[in-house]
């Protein structure tokens, strides 16, 4: 009877050699040809029990040294992966969120995260309104999903460089889902207008429908495509002469090379504001360098926190002195 119960490969590990132990593992999903390996799988299923056999004791003990080794190893990374999720708390919940708990909504619903942040603004926010797109897109931000918009608690600091400055002609560099395009659109005067360049085509046309929802279309124009290929067609392809403001939120490596070609193609004129986000989270050190020790530039940081969660974070203000 007991025979009959232990799963043959229980057996055979207890035992057989090493290759009789293979074979009869491997037999339930290829069954043997050879006369050999059908041997193999009679002698472990025909086998006595366990214990009466001391080839069955061997084994045991050859192998409780290396299974306690793997119950230590297996619990002292456990016990290190907690002390690390304790130690860098917003870090933790940021890749769960991003890379465990993203995959699995997006399965679930089908849309990807910004599809579904588009929704939510068409379903609670009002046409022609861009308080109202702002107001759901922080709301979603805080209670539903983590996302790279420019936030709240850095918008406000936004909206307070926008009123002092006062730009006409704005350049943004990364649009996203069109958060801060509308932020900084919704503030422009009668004539005015906003340029936002983005290289992502969803992005691009996630930002536009937003746009739309905020009734800011005819103020706001997305251009889709790289920075480097767009900026120095501005002039020329785009009839844009000089920009009063950039604000610059897409790669953080490409905030120095852009900044240069800004200049280089002769948008900026005295005067004109260069606001970076992300200056501290994940940082723009080579961008941060620059402009604060050049002698065209007049810098001011305005410290905040990064987008709906409590981490460090900061705009700078670089002010083109010609
Ligand atoms: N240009 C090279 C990247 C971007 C970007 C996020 C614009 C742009 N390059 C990054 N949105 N757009």
């Amino acid at each position: 009877m007991a025979k009959t119960l232990i799963p043959p490969f229980c057996v055979s590990g207890a035992t057989g050699s090493r290759k009789e132990r293979l074979i009869t593992r491997t037999s339930a999903l290829f069954p043997p040809h050879s006369a050999s390996q059908t041997q193999a799988r009679t002698v472990a299923t025909t086998s006595e029990p366990l214990a009466s056999l001391p080839s069955a004791s061997k084994s045991r003990h050859s192998l409780s040294p290396m299974l306690e080794s793997q119950t230590i190893l297996i619990t002292g990374a456990l016990l290190l992966l907690l002390f690390l999720a304790w130690k860098y708390k917003g870090l933790f919940v940021f890749f769960w969120h991003e890379c465990i708990l993203l995959p699995v909504f997006n399965f679930i619903s089908g849309m990807s995260k910004e599809e579904r942040i588009l929704n939510w603004v068409k379903q609670n926010a009002v046409v022609g309104n861009p308080q109202s797109v702002l107001e759901a897109i922080d709301k979603y931000g805080y209670e539903k999903e983590w996302a790279m918009h420019v936030g709240d608690v850095k918008g406000r600091i936004m909206d307070k460089i926008m009123e002092e400055t006062k730009p006409k002609i704005v350049l943004e560099l990364g649009a996203y889902c069109g958060y801060s395009a509308v932020r900084m659109g919704r503030l422009l005067p009668p004539g005015g207008h906003l340029f936002s360049i983005e290289f992502n085509q969803k992005f691009a046309d996630i930002s536009q429908q937003m746009i739309q929802v905020a009734g800011l279309q005819d103020k706001i124009s997305i251009l889709n495509g790289p920075s480097q290929e767009i900026i120095p067609q501005l002039k020329k392809k785009y009839e844009i002469n000089t920009v009063d403001m950039v604000f610059l939120d897409h790669w953080k490596e490409r905030y120095l090379p852009d900044t240069k070609l800004l200049e280089e193609s002769g948008v900026l004129h005295k005067g004109t504001v260069l606001l970076a986000d992300n200056v501290i989270c994940p940082g723009t050190p080579d961008f941060l360098d620059y402009v604060r020790n050049s002698k065209r530039y007049e810098c001011t940081n305005y410290p905040a926190t990064v987008e709906y969660m409590r981490m460090h974070d900061a705009l700078e203000k670089a002010v083109f002195l010609g």
